[in-house]
Parts: structure tokens; sequence; C-alpha cells
């Protein structure tokens, strides 16, 4: 039996092929005889070590806002396996599938996944897209979720585990990395703010996404406005001004997240612009005057909590994100890096924006 056999598709599989570019699954779209689209995925089981915690959280998440009248275009819908669990373990050795737990959804069709904003206005439609997200879930019992990856987005642990990689320097790549690491060193304190202000209680936690990359929603490829929101495995309780970073971060780049010309990358503030009106005219009511005022420093927090990320995974030897060329996670980090400091430079700009 195939692995698609295994789940309650309509159809016998025609066709299948690699699909998207996200970092951390490994995602394929396969299409039946009846002329029906699935997204098959291989589980990342070394990032989500519980497998059926994760799954819970998004049956849960997707239950949730279909109850609130969310049809099968505008959330994630699971095809459950013949047995009517949510997942499958997979042990063949000799397919194109390797060993794992894997999952099916429904294709979203007709819809657009962005690596780009191909104008401010698509980037404001994914701004509209996660503000409406965290505003349908605001009643969403967070006691419900399980914490999918340990302190996630805790930055000062972040930081910890860069120390950790830089000391064992494992893979021997700290020396070439001198200017980044000294850069991210002199960037500790002030990374570590909007935590401070989550423990003082001066910023709320809320059911956030905390993945709010731009291929992380789905547009309509017809009318470019909000289809659904995907990539649900990083539901958890977090920081809005998080969630309004890392959208900036992605989109707002004038490059790619892993270009190798930085003077390609800066931050392009007629973007930013638009994604904090899209985003504020959502949600902006139901955010506290200081998760506003923050905003910009949840987008340079994030930035530089990026960069910290992706440098340790260079520094350990790229276990963590897919690469597909070697130096891929330190030209990463420095294009995070050259972000967060013409973010610095446009300070003065991005809080004006946001008031
Ligand atoms: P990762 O965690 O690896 O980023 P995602 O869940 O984001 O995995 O999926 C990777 C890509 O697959 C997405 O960026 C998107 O292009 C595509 N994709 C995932 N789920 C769907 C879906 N239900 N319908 C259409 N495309 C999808
Ligand atoms: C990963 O899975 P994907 O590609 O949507 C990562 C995010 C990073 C992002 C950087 C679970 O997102 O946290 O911000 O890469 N997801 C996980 O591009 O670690
Ligand atoms: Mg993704």
């Amino acid at each position: 039996m195939q692995i698609f056999d295994w789940f309650s598709t309509e159809g016998k599989t025609i066709s299948y092929r690699p699909w998207g570019d996200g970092h951390i699954n490994r995602t394929f779209l396969f299409t039946t005889d009846r002329g029906r689209k699935y997204i098959l995925q291989r589980i990342n089981d070394t990032v989500f070590r519980d497998v059926n915690a994760l799954m819970e959280n998004i049956v849960n998440v997707t239950g949730f806002l279909r109850k609130k009248g969310l049809d099968s275009r505008h959330v994630l819908t699971l095809v459950p396996v013949r047995d009517d669990s949510w997942f499958l373990k997979w042990e063949e050795t000799d397919t194109d599938f390797v060993p794992g737990y894997y999952r099916v959804y429904e294709y979203i069709s007709g819809g657009l996944c962005l690596s780009r904003p191909d104008t401010c206005e698509d980037f404001r439609q994914s701004a509209v897209a996660f503000g409406q997200f965290q505003r349908d879930l605001a009643d969403f019992d967070a006691a419900l979720l399980h914490e999918t990856i340990p302190r996630f987005h805790e930055t000062r642990d972040r930081y910890a585990k860069f120390h950790a990689a830089l000391d064992a320097d494992r893979a021997g790549r700290a020396a070439e990395a001198a200017p980044e690491i000294g850069f991210l060193l002199s960037h500790e304190q002030e990374a570590a703010l909007m935590m401070e202000m989550k423990d003082l209680g001066e910023l709320p936690e809320r059911v956030t996404h905390n993945d709010t990359k731009l291929n992380n929603v789905i547009l309509d490829a017809v009318t470019r406005t909000p289809l659904c929101v995907i990539d649900l495995d990083t539901v958890m309780p977090g920081l809005a001004g998080y969630d309004f970073g890392d959208a900036i971060r992605f989109g707002a780049s004038t490059g790619p997240e892993d270009g190798k010309d930085l003077s390609e990358i800066s931050l392009d503030m007629e973007m930013y612009r638009t994604f904090a009106e899209g985003f504020l005219s959502v949600c902006g009511e139901s955010l506290t005057p200081k998760e506003i005022e923050t905003l910009p420093l949840g987008a340079k927090t994030i930035t530089i909590e990026q960069a910290v990320r992706f440098l340790t995974d260079y520094l350990e030897g790229d276990i963590y994100y897919h690469t597909d060329r070697p130096g891929q996670n330190l030209d990463r980090t420095r294009t995070q890096i050259k972000l967060a400091a013409d973010m610095e430079k446009n300070w003065e700009g991005m809080m004006r924006e946001v008031r």
C-alpha cells in the first residue's frame, strides 16, 4: 500500500511532487484521479518532539476556528488516517517517503502562497490575515495548548543556547563569524527587553501564531484577499509584537532571507507602514497602548532573535533549518543583522508610523 492510501482521501493518487519552501517539515502536493489535491507532510519530529501533542493543538485550534464559521478554504482541514487517527507512523524504507510521522491536509486551491509580496497591498492583506487570526483566537483557552517547542520565542533562552554553541564551537566555525557574533553579543540586553516586560506583566501573553512569514498565509489568487493562515505548528501563548515583528522581518525586507548581497537588504518603510496599517486596522483596538508602542521593538527583537537562531544552527553544523548549500545559515544570519541595523537607522520613522 502506498503512503497516500492510508489516508481518507477521495480517489487514487496519480501524481505527487515536493511542494513549498518551508524550512522545517517536508511537504508534498499530491493529486488524485478524482481531481482532488492534498498536502502530505512529514512532520519534523526532531523539532517537534511530541507529535501527539502537536497534532492535538492543530485539531483543537482548527476545530475552534471552524466553529466560529470558517469554512474549509479559510481554515486548514486535516484529513484523517483510515483508522481515524490524525497522523500516520510510516515505517516502509524503500519508498520516496522516508520513515517518520505524516499528516495530510486538504489543499487550499485558488490560492497564492508568496515568498515575497508582489505589491504593498498583498502585504497589507497578509497583515489582515494574521491580525484576524489573532483576533479569532482571542477567546481560545490557552491552557488547552501544549508547548510544541519549549521556550520557542523566549529570546533570553535563544541567547543561552547561542552562548553554549559558541563555547562548544562544534563545527569550528566561530572564527569566521566574528563580526556577526560581536553584533549579537552587543545587542543581548536590548533583545531581552520585551521578555522582561512580559515577566513584569507590562506586556500580555496572547494566543499567537509565532511563525508569521508571508509564506504561512494563503491569499485568494483572484481577489488577493486573505484565504487562510497555515503552518499552525507553533500556535502557542506569545507576544503580539513578536507576531507583528516576524512578519516584518520576512516580508518588509528588500531582499531574500538568505541573500548573499547585503547591499540589497534593508527595511522597506512603505511595506512596514502598510503592514502596520493592516495589522492595527484589524486588531489595534484589542492591543494595549504598551503593546502598540512596542511593535517596532518587536520587529527589531525578533529579527535579532532570528539571527541568533540561524547563527546557533550554523555553529552547530546546520542541524535545524533545511539548507541546500554550504554557508546558507551564515548568509541568513547576515541578512537578519543587516536588517536589524537598518531598523536602528529608521527607528524614528518606525515609531512614528505606529503612533
Ligand atoms: P513548514 O513548517 O516546513 O514551513 P508549512 O506547513 O508552512 O511547512 O508548509 C510548507 C508550504 O506548503 C507552505 O509555505 C505552502 O506553500 C504549502 N502548503 C502547506 N499547507 C498547504 C495547504 N493546506 N494548501 C496549500 N498549500 C499549502
Ligand atoms: C521556520 O517552518 P517555517 O519555514 O515556516 C521556523 C521559524 C523561523 C523561520 C525562518 C518551527 O519557519 O521559527 O522564523 O523558519 N519554524 C520553526 O525563516 O522553527
Ligand atoms: Mg511554513
